[in-house]
C-alpha cells in the first residue's frame, strides 16, 4: 500500500537500515545514497522514506513529499559540485528500466550526459 513500508522492498530495508548503503544526504523524509552500480562520476538515489511504487504514484499520493524529493536531488548535485549540469532521471515501468519499484530519483552528473538517452 502506499506509504506504508513494504516488506519486500529492497529501498524500504534501506531506509530501515536492515541494507547497508553509503548515505550522503538524509532529512525526516527522504534519504540519498550512492548507487551500488555507478552509471556517472556521481551517481546518488533519492528515496522518500515512505514507500511509493513510482513518480506517478509519489506525486498523486504525496505532493510536498515529490517536492522533497526533487529538493534534495537538488541539494546532492550541490553538495556534489554539479555546477556544469546534472540530471534527474526517474524511471517509471518495466519499459523504462525500472526495477526497483520504490520510487526513486537517479542524480546524475560529473560527465558529458548524452540525449537522447538510451
Ligand atoms: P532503476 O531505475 O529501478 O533501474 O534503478 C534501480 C537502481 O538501484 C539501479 O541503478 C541499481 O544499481 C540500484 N541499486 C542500489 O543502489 N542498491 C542495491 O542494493 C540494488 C540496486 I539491488
Amino acid at each position: 500500500m502506499s506509504g506504508e513500508a513494504q516488506a519486500d522492498c529492497l529501498f524500504c530495508r534501506i531506509v530501515e537500515g536492515s541494507v547497508p548503503a553509503t548515505v550522503v544526504r538524509e532529512s525526516e523524509t527522504t534519504l540519498a545514497f550512492r548507487d551500488i552500480n555507478p552509471q556517472a562520476p556521481t551517481h546518488v538515489l533519492v528515496i522518500p522514506k515512505a514507500h511509493h511504487p513510482d513518480a506517478a504514484s509519489l506525486a498523486a499520493a504525496d505532493p510536498a513529499l515529490t517536492a522533497d524529493v526533487l529538493r534534495t536531488a537538488g541539494e546532492v548535485a550541490a553538495d556534489e559540485k554539479l555546477g556544469d549540469g546534472y540530471r534527474i532521471v526517474l524511471n517509471t515501468g518495466k519499459d523504462a528500466g525500472q526495477t526497483v519499484f520504490h520510487v526513486h530519483a537517479h542524480v546524475l552528473g560529473g560527465r558529458g550526459l548524452q540525449w537522447p538517452p538510451g
